[in-house]
């Protein structure tokens, strides 16, 4: 073969070869679009999650300490076993307010466990000893069902585990109930010291479940079952975590859920993403009802009184609230 083909030669095999290249880099990208628009968001179903949190109610104020709680955890233990991974359940010993040492149990499912990519979902699962807030004297010492503060997003959650084991997201999850959020000091007594709060959160973040764990974001459920909610940026999530209250408000816009889901900013909540952004330093936000009250933003109408039952769960609320956050965990 003289120089002349061998260069010509030469030429055309190039051409073909960069050819063929730029068409796989081309293929490459579009696959990698179209496999972003594919993601398919499994559908919430509203009345799975009403149902979980009818459920919990039904046990009664699940009270650390009571049969009620008891049984509650044991129901608990059980649909997560069905649903997840693996359970885990983390006894700790806590004290209040008063002094008392408590026993609690965090309550964590695993969806596949090996996975380095992971999200954080929460909520707290006991319910308040006393109706402190509640406008009737009589009602400051009865324990409250929860059934917003607690059970919902205990609720959505669960309905979120049963979705996740029909069809996997990418990345891995792990959902804790906490322990003992919620054994606060009475109003009365005027004592405002957080770390009276979340003492399940405190000892989870402090001690997680597995020795080192890590997770990309959090994202904490409270209170989000009643009747026409409205989440504002709630103001140690957006000192935390910016990124993941936007990341899940853009979200809810995009979804149709810019109504309830406020560009406003909201109070300081003294919450369980608090202590996990603290001490487990994963970036985490409070997703909670907050609303005007007395010239102030404030929790929802039957927060810590006896009317905080299953009348004020809408079953809307819990199948929004769980179509945003399956909508953010299926896109990572
Ligand atoms: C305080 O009221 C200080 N913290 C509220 C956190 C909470 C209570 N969430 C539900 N119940
Ligand atoms: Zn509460």
């Amino acid at each position: 073969m003289n120089l002349k083909y061998f260069t010509f030669y030469f030429l055309v095999a190039t051409f073909l070869l960069t050819a063929c290249n730029q068409g796989s880099k081309t293929q490459r990208r579009t696959k990698i679009n179209s496999e972003k628009k594919a993601v398919v968001v499994p559908k919430i179903n509203a009345d799975s999650a009403y149902y979980f949190v009818e459920k919990q109610v039904s046990f009664g104020p699940r009270v650390p300490g009571t049969k009620a709680h008891a049984a509650c955890s044991g129901w608990l233990v059980n649909k997560l076993k069905q649903y997840s991974d693996t359970v885990i359940v983390q006894k700790f010993k806590a004290r209040t307010y008063d002094n008392v040492s408590r026993n609690g149990k965090n309550i964590i499912a695993s969806f596949k466990p090996d996975e380095p990519q992971r999200i954080l979902l929460m909520s707290h699962w006991d319910s308040r000893p006393f109706a402190d807030y509640d406008p009737d004297e009589a009602n400051h010492n009865t324990p409250i069902d929860g059934a917003n503060d607690g059970a919902s997003g205990v609720g959505v959650l669960l309905e979120m585990a049963r979705q996740f084991s029909i069809q996997s997201p990418l990345v891995g999850i792990d959902i804790v109930f906490f322990d003992l959020e919620d054994w606060g000091p009475p109003t009365q007594m005027n004592l405002h010291e957080n770390e009276l709060w979340g003492l399940g959160s405190q000892y989870w973040s402090k001690q997680p479940h597995v020795y080192g764990y890590e997770a990309s974001f959090g994202i904490l459920l409270d209170m989000v079952g009643a009747e026409n909610p409205t989440f504002r940026k709630e103001y140690f999530s957006q000192q935390y975590a910016r990124y993941v209250l936007d990341l899940v408000w853009t979200t809810a816009a995009d979804i149709g859920y810019g109504d309830h889901f406020l560009d406003e900013d909201g109070p300081a909540i003294n919450d369980d993403h608090v202590f996990v952004n603290k001490y487990a330093k994963i970036p985490a936000i409070d997703v909670i009802d907050l609303k005007p009250r007395n010239a102030e933003i404030s929790f929802f109408e039957h927060w810590h009184t006896v009317k905080d039952n299953i009348d004020c769960i809408s079953k809307e609320s819990l199948g929004m609230v769980g179509q945003v956050v399956m909508t953010v965990v299926y896109n990572e």
